[in-house]
C-alpha cells in the first residue's frame, strides 16, 4: 500500500511525506507513472538520497511548520522533543509547551556517541536538566541517547511507554537532529514493520508529516525539521557541512593562549583572547575544521590574505554564499565554569578560573553564547 496523507488520502512518499506528483520532474514529489502504485513509493529525490547520496534541497515553509506544530495541541499525544547535544541550544523548540497545550514532552537528547568517551554521563544528565529549565522547557522525562548508534534506546523506549499512555507520538525537532533515524530505529527493532524513512547528513530532509502505523492502531509521526538560522548549518553552502558536523567522538583540543591571540575556524569563525591571564581554552568542534592561531595584531591581515584557501571551509568559490561575520564582545566571569558556544560549530571551553575578555566573530545571525559547562 502506498502511504497516504491522513486527510486527503493523496499519495505521499513513505520516506519524506512529500505529495507525489508523476507530472513534474522536477518539482518536489516527482514519480515515474509505472513506480506510484508500488508498496511505500518513494519520491525522485528520497531514492537518489538513498542511492547515490545526492540530496536536492527543498524550502519548507516555516509558517507549515508552525501550524502543524500549533495542531498538536488539539491532539491526544505524546511529544517527543529531539535535540541535539552537539547544538543543544541551538537545536532547542524555545516555547514548544505553547504549542502542544497539555500533551506531555519527552525531551530526548540525540548524538551522544558525539562526546568524548571519558564523559561523566550522570554530569551531562544533570547538566541537561539545569538547561532544559532555564530555557523554559517543562519536559515530563528527560532522556539521553544516540539514535545512530543504539546507546541509550532501551531508557527512551521505556519513557515512551511510561508516558504514552495508548497515545499518538508526535516526533518534533530542528533540522537534522536525527528525528528520523530515531523513529527508523524504532520501526527496525520494536516493529515488523517493512519501512525506511529517508535520513541525509543534510538538514531538511523531511518534507511534511509522516504517520507510520503502531501495532494498536495509533500512530508515530515523523515531521520535517524547523529550521533556525541562527544555527551555523544552516547558513553554509551544502559543502561546507561536511567538514563542520562531526561523525565520530569529538577529541578536545587544548590550546594554551597568551592574551592578544587568536583562533580561525576555517574562515567561519573567529576567536579572540583580548585579555586576561595566559591561560587554556579547549575546543570541542569537528576534526575536519581546521584551525589556525595567529596574533591579534595579525589577524585581519590573515584572514585577508588566507580566506577561501589556507583558512578553509569554505573554499573561495563558498565564501559568497556565507553572511559577514558579526562581533560578540563576552565577558568570562572569574571563578565561572564556561563554554562559548557557537550554535552549530561547537564550543569553547574556558578553563582558568581567572576570567577573560574574549570576541567571538561569527556570520550574521548565527547565536554566540555563553553557558554553564557542559564538560
Ligand atoms: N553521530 C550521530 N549522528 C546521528 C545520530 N542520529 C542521527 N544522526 C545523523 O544526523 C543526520 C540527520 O539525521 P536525520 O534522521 O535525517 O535527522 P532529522 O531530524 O530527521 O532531519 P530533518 O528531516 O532534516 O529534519 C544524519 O546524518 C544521521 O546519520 C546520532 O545518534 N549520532
Ligand atoms: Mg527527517
Amino acid at each position: 500500500m502506498t502511504a497516504s496523507d491522513a486527510t486527503t488520502g493523496a499519495p505521499v512518499c513513505s520516506g519524506c511525506g512529500v505529495r507525489l506528483q508523476t507530472e513534474s520532474p522536477d518539482k518536489p514529489g516527482y514519480v515515474p507513472e509505472q513506480a506510484l502504485g508500488r508498496e511505500d513509493a518513494i519520491c525522485r529525490r528520497c531514492f537518489r538520497i538513498r542511492h547515490y547520496n545526492d540530496v536536492t534541497h527543498v524550502a519548507v515553509d516555516q509558517d507549515d511548520f508552525l501550524r502543524m506544530l500549533s495542531g498538536i495541541a488539539g491532539t491526544d499525544s505524546l511529544v517527543v522533543h529531539i535535540v541535539d547535544l552537539f547544538d543543544f541550544e541551538g537545536s532547542v523548540i524555545s516555547g514548544l509547551q505553547r504549542f502542544v497545550g497539555n500533551n506531555p514532552v519527552l525531551l530526548v537528547v540525540n548524538k551522544i556517541d558525539l562526546l568524548p568517551k571519558s564523559t561523566n554521563w550522570n554530569r551531562i544528565r544533570n547538566w541537561v536538566q539545569r538547561q532544559a529549565k532555564q530555557l523554559g522547557l517543562k519536559p515530563a522525562g528527560i532522556v539521553l541517547c544516540s539514535a545512530a548508534k543504539r546507546t541509550g534506546f532501551d531508557r527512551v523506549i521505556e519513557a515512551i511507554q511510561s508516558l504514552r499512555d495508548s497515545r499518538d507520538i508526535y516526533v518534533v525537532g530542528a533540522t537534522n537532529v536525527g528525528k528520523s533515524t530515531l523513529i527508523n530505529r524504532l520501526i527496525r527493532d520494536y516493529s515488523d514493520l517493512d519501512r525506511e524513512l529517508t535520513v541525509s547528513r543534510y538538514p531538511g530532509t523531511t518534507l511534511d508529516q509522516i504517520r507510520i502505523p503502531l501495532d494498536d492502531g495509533r500512530f508515530i509521526i515523523d515531521t520535517p525539521g524547523i529550521v533556525y538560522p541562527h544555527r551555523l548549518t544552516e547558513a553554509v553552502p551544502r559543502g561546507v557541512l561536511q567538514r563542520l558536523l562531526p561523525e565520530k567522538p569529538l577529541k578536545p583540543l587544548v590550546y594554551q593562549l597568551n592574551e592578544r591571540q587568536t583562533l580561525f575556524f576555517g574562515a567561519l569563525a573567529r576567536f579572540d583572547f583580548v585579555r586576561g591571564e595566559p591561560q587554556s581554552f579547549t575546543l570541542y568542534v569537528s576534526p575536519s575544521l581546521y584551525v589556525h592561531r595567529t596574533k591579534l595584531e595579525r589577524a585581519d591581515e590573515v584572514y585577508a590574505e588566507h580566506k577561501g584557501e589556507l583558512l578553509a571551509p569554505p573554499n573561495a568559490d563558498e565564501l559568497d554564499a556565507i553572511a559577514p561575520w558579526t562581533r560578540h564582545s563576552l565577558r568570562i566571569p572569574p571563578g565561572s565554569r564556561t563554554d562559548i558556544s557557537i550554535s552549530g560549530l561547537g564550543w569553547i571551553r574556558a578553563n582558568s578560573p581567572a576570567g577573560a575578555f574574549v570576541e567571538v566573530y561569527a556570520p550574521k545571525g548565527v547565536h554566540v553564547i555563553l553557558r554553564e559547562a557542559m564538560i
